[in-house]
């Protein structure tokens, strides 16, 4: 899979890329990921991306002229300043999935995570200010995403979180192919507890169950503790009436 990038932070991504099985999956060719600058599609001196909002307000807003040159060079893989004719245009096929970071996107979960890791390319693009011109919207964004009911500075995080997500899934990153399937969302409720050596820690002690070697006792102790953490922490996941 190749996942791009489109920032004006992308220094920001050097720790996450470059670290753990992102950067394994990177180095073994399972995954291409390239971060480019938006101020790299920029036309004026000052190499501005954003620009004070028609009908006035306090901020500013991410400039359309600027993130549509930036997705139609990426997309057609051509440096900053080349024209793509017509506009819009892919050479090769549509667009790749171009998923636009902004707390007003759809929450972001395990469900779309596995359909973004089934694509060839991704195109992650990292908002910032007060707000993104419409048009970008219209002619850039195939998906809106946003990864939770809260208010960061831009969408790096967001864009961050959802490479680990997405990477995760590819073939050959985890070692062990079930714990894909088994971690907590994959199948809707939250994990059981875990618990390594040594076997009594400060008089907390680790459950006789798991101690017993009966596997049927451990599965059933397991799917019992999953549910009831899930009620008590998450009850939405479990549906209306808490089944
Ligand atoms: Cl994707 N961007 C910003 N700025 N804030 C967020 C978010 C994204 N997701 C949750 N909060």
């Amino acid at each position: 899979m190749r996942i791009d990038l489109l920032t004006i932070f992308p220094g920001y991504f050097s720790g996450p890329l470059e670290t753990s099985l992102v950067a394994t999956a990177q180095a073994d060719g399972t995954v291409d990921i390239r971060v480019h600058d938006l101020r790299d599609w920029t036309t004026d001196r000052h190499r501005s991306v954003d620009d004070s909002p028609y009908g006035g307000g306090a901020g500013m807003v991410m400039r359309a002229d600027v993130l549509v040159a930036a997705a139609e060079s990426v997309w057609n893989d051509v440096p900053p300043g080349t024209q793509v004719a017509p506009p819009q245009h892919v050479a090769g096929g549509p667009r790749p999935r171009t998923v636009l970071l902004t707390p007003r996107g759809r929450t972001l979960t395990q469900a779309l995570v596995r359909e973004l890791a089934e694509e060839e390319r991704l195109v992650l693009l990292c908002g910032r200010y007060e707000g993104i011109d419409e048009r970008v919207h219209d002619l850039v964004a195939t998906d809106e995403v946003s990864v939770g009911d809260y208010v960061l500075m831009g969408g790096e995080v967001a864009a961050a979180a959802i490479v680990e997500a997405v990477v995760r899934l590819l073939p050959g990153v985890l070692g062990n192919a079930e714990s894909a399937v088994l971690e907590s969302f994959e199948q809707g409720l939250l994990e059981h507890p875990h618990y390594t050596r040594p076997v009594e820690l400060r008089g907390h002690t680790v459950p006789e169950v798991l101690r017993s070697g009966d596997h049927g006792a451990i599965a059933a102790w397991r799917a019992e503790r999953a549910l009831e953490r899930t009620r008590q922490v998450r009850p939405d996941l479990l549906g209306p009436g808490g089944t």
